[in-house]
């Protein structure tokens, strides 16, 4: 395990304050000692020093003009990661909260998710921290405007092919291609996620959130169980939490909880996906305004959140779905959700579990799928959007759909059979790791050292 605590210590020196970038890290080379050991070409070719390093990082400053005639100015990144398997690909979070470390563990991550979607696509990620919180729709389209003036050097079709994540949805997605095209004079498929009617593809908008939602099938499929009658607590209110609620309606089991920034819903008879979509789908105002249209609900505000962890974990369900952000599940949450009779975890956010949250999981035998291998519906079918968009092609809701299930099930199998292969059956997180790893370093290996 010297090789873990080497590397660490080698990022902190090199790369210092990203603790999310070397939680990320840490996890992942965690699973990979078995595989590591037994193939010592990895370490003689420097694989993990490779892999820890991006590609290239592009920082630059985006200046823009508040409706008040006031300049403001965020940090823009895009971290280009891996391009072994393909274009670098993976999402732009806007969110005040956006720092170097943040991009870097999402853009960690995105090597190996995209690694097991088994489709040719590298790892990248960006963002910025402009809070969109409060601000019109004209200072979003003047934000994304400048954000695009230094990106769009950077992307392409075939170079690099960023989509949403926290804070980006059609809309921005929507104002990015548009300063795109004007500055390139191209119309190509250099974004993923872009509206239906200029090139997006169907069932993109529901992937990713459908795609944890299969992949908890899966996994309860093989101890043939399934969804249907289950209580599920989902975090988040957002893309991926409101379409996995739909999806969980669609396969008969019942959503009681979700959460935003300002607090959690739980309604014990089931979220009413309708109103969610109402409050937060375009307007995104707080939760607490569920309580209007049902005064059964309770509604517990960030500030009488447990001290150790998150209110939304603490209610007795068999299913629960992070989905909203990282690092929102911590030790006494999952303990509680363990003590509480929650058999299944499968993670729509990107690494919502802390470290000692996952070990509790694995010791408890509980299903529980990670987010690099649970959440890359949105991801894969975001590929297949590019697919569509080189073949000229648009392909039915249906067509999609089905593609997305095969998808998942085949990332919840190759997960899986890697976890029996390396002595760990059940450990997805080892299983998803491995698979993950073996794809890219061996695309490394062939590609020479560069
Ligand atoms: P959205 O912006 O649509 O929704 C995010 C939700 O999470 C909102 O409800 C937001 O609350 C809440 N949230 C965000 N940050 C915090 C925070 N620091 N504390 C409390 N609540 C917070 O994003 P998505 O649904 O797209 O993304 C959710 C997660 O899923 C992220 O981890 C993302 O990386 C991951 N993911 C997304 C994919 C996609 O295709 N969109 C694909 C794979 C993973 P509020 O409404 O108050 O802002
Ligand atoms: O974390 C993720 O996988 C995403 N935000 C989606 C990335 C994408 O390119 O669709």
């Amino acid at each position: 395990m010297s090789y873990i605590h080497e590397t660490i210590s080698n990022l902190k020196n090199t790369s210092p304050a990203q603790a999310e970038f070397y939680q990320a890290v840490e996890e992942v080379l965690d699973s990979l000692a078995p595989i590591l050991e037994s193939n010592k070409h990895y370490q003689q070719q420097a694989i993990i020093q490779r892999l820890v390093e991006p590609e290239r990082q592009i920082m630059f400053r985006v200046p823009w003009v508040d409706d008040e005639g006031n300049i403001q100015v965020n940090k823009g990144y895009r971290v280009e990661f891996n391009s072994a398997l393909g274009p670098y690909k993976g999402g732009l979070r806007f969110h005040p909260s956006v720092n170097a470390s943040i991009i870097k563990f999402l853009g960690f991550e995105q090597i190996f998710k995209n690694a097991l979607t088994g489709l040719p696509i590298g790892g990248g990620k960006g963002g910025s921290n402009f809070d969109a919180k409060g601000k019109s729709d004209g200072e979003i389209m003047r934000f994304c405007q400048s954000f695009m003036n230094e990106l769009y050097r950077h992307i392409g079709p075939t170079t690099d092919v960023p989509a949403g994540d926290i804070g980006v949805g059609a809309r921005e997605i929507g104002y990015m291609f548009g300063q795109y095209k004007r500055l390139t004079g191209r119309y190509e498929g250099v974004f993923t996620g872009k509206s239906l009617l200029w090139g997006g593809s169907l069932v993109r908008k529901e992937a990713t959130g459908y795609g944890v939602v299969y992949f908890a099938e899966n996994m309860l499929s093989v101890k043939q169980e399934s969804l249907k009658d289950k209580k599920c607590l989902i975090s988040g209110s957002g893309n991926v939490a409101i379409y996995a609620i739909e999806k969980l309606y669609q396969l008969g089991a019942t959503p009681i909880t979700c959460s935003d920034s300002t607090g959690t819903i739980y309604h014990e008879s089931g979220i009413d996906l309708a109103l969610l979509k109402e409050l937060k789908e375009g307007s995104r105002s707080s939760l607490i305004g569920y309580l209007e249209e049902y005064k059964e609900a309770q509604f517990i505000p960030i500030d009488d959140y447990p001290k150790d962890g998150h209110a939304v974990w603490r209610f007795s369900a068999d299913a629960a779905f992070p989905c909203a952000t990282q690092n929102e599940l911590t030790l006494a949450d999952a303990q509680a959700l363990i003590e509480n009779g929650c058999q299944l975890v499968s993670e729509g956010a990107n690494m919502p579990s802390t470290q000692d949250a996952i070990n509790t999981f694995i010791e408890a035998k509980i299903s529980y799928g990670p987010g690099k291998a649970a959440n890359a519906g949105g991801v894969a079918t975001s590929q297949l959007e590019m697919a569509q968009n080189s073949s000229m092609q648009t392909w039915s809701f249906e067509q999609v759909d089905q593609r997305l299930q095969e998808i998942m099930k085949n990332i919840f199998q190759t997960a899986h059979k890697t976890s029996i292969e390396f002595g760990q059956p059940g450990n997805l997180v080892l299983g998803a790791n491995i698979a993950g790893f073996k794809r890219v370093a061996d695309a490394m290996l062939e590609q020479g050292v560069v």
